[in-house]
């Protein structure tokens, strides 16, 4: 059994918000928690215009945030927001007296942390492990320019703890160009696979979308492989690469599979998965699933199109390919409209990956396509 940890929610939300609105905020939030084997014991939420400089929920706050850490023995305090480093020090530091062990994460370390617990392959575990040192490096330079500062007050200079803090930064970036040197050496190979296709005129397709759309779950109905489908975020961290037959063009191409998006990810961490993400960036067609039955559905597609644009995918063609039709509640023909209105020139198809509805006309648009990029 895998052990569970024991998590505080923190946020920070408009006034005018309703407490509902807020718990509906922190639903994707929750799930990531989940999906990392935690359960989320109390959310502390604070309505406020902005959030604090230094604690990020302000100093009251605070006090109840260290009484249900003792009173709840909590492990991990996560904050639904990307903040600067200082204000996760601290936190740290308001809560260590109460558990020495205390951990205070952001969104971005919860997803990292996550990442980790997934990662299989080599490549997927460098990625991880460059965009960790990114984010944690101020982090700790942060920690280290508090600590040697007052030491070095204490002694009657600067000089030592500048020295100390320009010691470790250096240490850290050589530690990244390491792991960017191994890293480079695998994309080179996966490089190499993809030019050695093109030159056999061997069409590629990915598929692409936000975290949890099914996007592994058409990758195996297509291919026929079994790669792990299950319902949380982030299963998926490396790109797989299967074959898929086209009946009327009577020719074989490549699709692949890989990891989904979420936002606020920052840059740094989708660049250090670029690796993974070459399949997608030089594929001739993109599919981009989209979860039908999600309410949050035109946000999400928003999100991946702008990462798609981030990473300068190069696709010709995409096709926004609705999942999960069979688990849509509402008005179907207004939604219709909608999609047809809004993503109209992106060929909308509609289907179940579940219960196979509409995989074949995907297949035939598929090869119109195809037959159109060639
Ligand atoms: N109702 C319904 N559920 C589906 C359908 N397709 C996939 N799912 C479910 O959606 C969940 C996520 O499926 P995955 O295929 O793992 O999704 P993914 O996009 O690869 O997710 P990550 O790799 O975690 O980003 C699973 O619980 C699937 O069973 C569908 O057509 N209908
Ligand atoms: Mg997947």
């Amino acid at each position: 059994m895998q052990k569970v940890h024991r998590i505080v929610l923190v946020d920070v939300i408009d006034p005018h918000l309703h407490k509902d609105e807020a718990i509906k905020n922190l639903e994707e939030l929750k799930s990531l928690v989940a999906t990392y084997h935690g359960i989320d014991i109390v959310d502390v939420i604070q309505h406020r215009t902005r959030p604090d400089k230094a604690t990020f929920i302000g100093s009251g706050k605070v006090e109840e945030l260290a009484e249900i850490v003792a009173g709840k023995k909590i492990e991990i305090v996560v904050v639904n927001a990307i903040v600067n480093p200082s204000v996760l020090f601290n936190l740290t530091e308001k809560l260590w007296i109460i558990n020495p062990d205390i951990q205070v994460w952001d969104r971005v370390d919860l997803i990292l942390n996550i990442f980790d617990k997934h990662a299989q392959t080599l490549e997927a575990k460098l990625q991880i492990e460059i965009a960790r040192m990114q984010h944690m490096g101020p982090r700790i330079y942060g920690l280290g320019t508090t600590y040697f500062s007052r030491q070095a007050g204490g002694i009657g200079g600067r000089g030592i703890g500048e020295t100390n803090i320009e010691l470790m930064k250096r240490h850290w970036r050589d530690q990244i160009k390491k792991k960017r040197d191994q890293l480079e050496k695998i994309s080179m190979q996966h490089m190499t696979q993809l030019e050695r296709r093109k030159e056999n005129n061997i069409q590629g397709i990915s598929i692409v979308g936000y975290t949890n759309a099914g996007k592994t779950s058409l990758f195996n109905h297509l291919t026929k492989k079994k790669k792990i489908v299950e319902n949380a975020l982030f299963v998926t961290l490396d790109s797989v690469t299967g074959k898929l037959y086209l009946p009327t063009l009577k020719k074989e191409v490549t699709i692949s599979d890989t990891i989904g998006f979420i936002k606020d990810l920052p840059s740094s961490l989708i660049n250090s998965f670029k690796s993974t993400l070459m399949e997608s960036i030089h594929a001739d067609i993109l599919l981009h699933v989209i979860d039908i039955s999600d309410p949050k559905m035109d946000e999400k597609i928003g999100i991946v199109e702008k990462i798609l644009e981030e990473l300068k995918v190069k696709a010709k063609r995409i096709i926004y390919v609705f999942n999960k039709i069979d688990a849509f509640k509402g008005d179907g023909k207004k939604k219709l409209s909608e999609i047809s209105n809004k993503y109209g020139h992106y060929d909308p198809q509609f289907i179940s990956v579940t219960t196979d509805y509409g995989i074949n006309k995907l297949k035939e648009e598929i090869e119109k396509s195809l037959d159109r990029t060639a």
